[in-house]
């Protein structure tokens, strides 16, 4: 059978109807990239219900990287929803949480002795690091990256930097926050001047001011940026020089994602706390802090928690994936969804000056989309190539604070025969929107 499948138009006539019952019950605040209803899932494709099926380049945002139906986590949610649902670890304790907790503590980078506590969402781990942090140093200010993506709740949206739709009327936001400039090897300095205006901007605060540096080792949202060399190795130094606490917030970049276990180890980079969600739970709702036992150990007894935190059957998914994470091959294949990509998209940039670079590591890969003299953002093309892709069966996602960027985040498992036909479709629709005549800026 060829993937992908396409036997109706797009969306088809059940996904409308749906459709239009969301909207009369949903609020058109969620957004919403490919409006088709999921039936069910494979390792690499997702069949919508009126039985199409789209080659999946989305892993629901990074999440579903051991695939959206697999059979492993899907039997150890099974057993454990037949023991019990929830007893709330702040009540009753269950093994599955200190499993987890252990395999983090042994896996996070760094030979120190760790802890790890588990939440809920992504945002609740990042908000969780900063009051960890705050207690720790006695100290309020956090520092953040320009271009940075670390939620959506108040405090992580005052700490996320792109305002339209994330920010836009939901201020005031949190106090204490200063952004920091971000070593975008396309777009910015040189890393040595990034690092010493960090430190100036730091010095110009004094060195007390700070709790967390909260730093992603690849940007996501913000445009799959992987920063220059020396970048995340000279915010440890600053870090070290001024008793900050380093927050690697590896919510997107992290468990495999990048072929490594985690992406601040291409760097070489310990945190002392490191954060993880999304792929951890494989679509259930879990995230973890994990980082140096002083710093951890600092927060009172009872300082920390929440009703769903580190649930049962979301601890099960975690001990599946990382059953899965440490199959032989798994990250080797990683690597080799790298090498497939970059020698799909690599040709066009040399090709097509508006491709104005292909970046990522693993499977988060991307291609951004620029004026090729003045680089600038051309998110016309990005959202019209994902549109094309989506109308023939891809589901590509964009990114970046200019929303030029197209992200790739195929399930790690994806069959690599299924992974090549979704590109050859991405690379035709790239063909095709950057020779059309109708597009005002031209071609190249
Ligand atoms: N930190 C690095 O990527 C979530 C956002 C989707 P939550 N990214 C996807 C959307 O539009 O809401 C993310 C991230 C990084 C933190 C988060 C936040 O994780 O689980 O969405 O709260």
């Amino acid at each position: 059978m060829t993937l992908p499948r396409l036997v109706t138009e797009i969306p088809g006539p059940v996904s409308r109807r749906l459709q239009a019952e969301r909207a009369q019950a949903v609020p058109p605040g969620f957004g919403v990239t490919l409006p088709v209803f999921v039936a069910r899932a494979t390792d690499s494709t997702l069949e919508d219900v009126d039985g199409n099926e789209f080659i999946d380049f989305a892993s629901g945002i990074a999440v579903t990287s051991v695939g959206a139906a697999n059979p492993r986590v899907r039997e150890r949610i099974a057993a454990q929803a037949e023991r019990f649902t929830h007893t709330c670890f702040m009540v009753t304790e269950y093994e599955g949480y200190v499993r987890v907790a252990q395999w983090l503590n042994d896996r996070v980078p760094g030979d120190h002795e760790k802890r790890t506590g588990l939440f809920t969402t992504g945002a609740e781990a990042v908000e969780n690091a900063v009051k960890i942090a705050r207690s720790y140093t006695g100290r309020p200010g956090v520092l953040v990256v320009d271009e940075a993506y670390h939620g959506r709740s108040l405090l992580t949206l005052g700490m996320t930097a792109k305002e339209h739709p994330y920010k836009t009327s939901f201020g005031p936001f949190p106090a204490d926050i200063v952004r920091v400039p971000n070593a975008n090897p396309l777009r910015g300095r040189p890393v040595a001047e990034v690092l010493a205006e960090i430190e100036r901007i730091v010095d110009e605060h004094g060195g007390e001011a700070f709790a967390a540096l909260v730093v992603e080792p690849i940007q996501g949202e913000g445009g799959f940026v992987v920063p220059a060399p020396g970048f995340l190795a000279g915010l440890r130094t600053i870090a070290d020089r001024h008793g900050i606490v380093l927050v690697i917030d590896e919510i997107q970049s992290g468990l495999g994602r990048t072929g490594r276990l985690f992406a601040s180890e291409h760097e070489d980079v310990t945190a002392d706390l490191l954060l993880t969600a999304k792929a951890l739970g494989a679509g259930l709702p879990l995230s973890a802090v994990t980082g140096r036992a002083d710093i951890m150990d600092a927060v009172h007894p009872g300082g920390l928690g929440g009703t769903y935190a580190g649930n049962p059957l979301a601890c099960e998914a975690a001990l599946a994936v990382f059953e899965i994470l440490e199959e032989p091959g798994v990250l080797e294949a990683v690597a080799d969804i790298e090498r497939t990509v970059r020698a799909a998209l690599e040709p066009l940039r040399h090709e097509i000056g508006v491709v104005a670079d292909v970046r990522g590591r693993g499977a988060m890969m991307a291609v951004e989309f620029a004026d090729p003299d003045t680089l600038a953002p051309r998110a016309d093309l990005a959202q019209r190539i994902s549109a094309a892709c989506h109308a023939a069966g891809v589901l590509t996602l964009t990114c970046g604070t200019h929303g030029n960027v197209i992200r790739l985040l195929p399930p790690l498992v994806i069959d690599p025969q299924i992974l090549r036909a979704g590109l050859d479709i991405l690379v035709g629709a790239i063909r095709t929107a950057t020779a059309d005549p109708t597009d005002p800026e031209g071609e190249a």
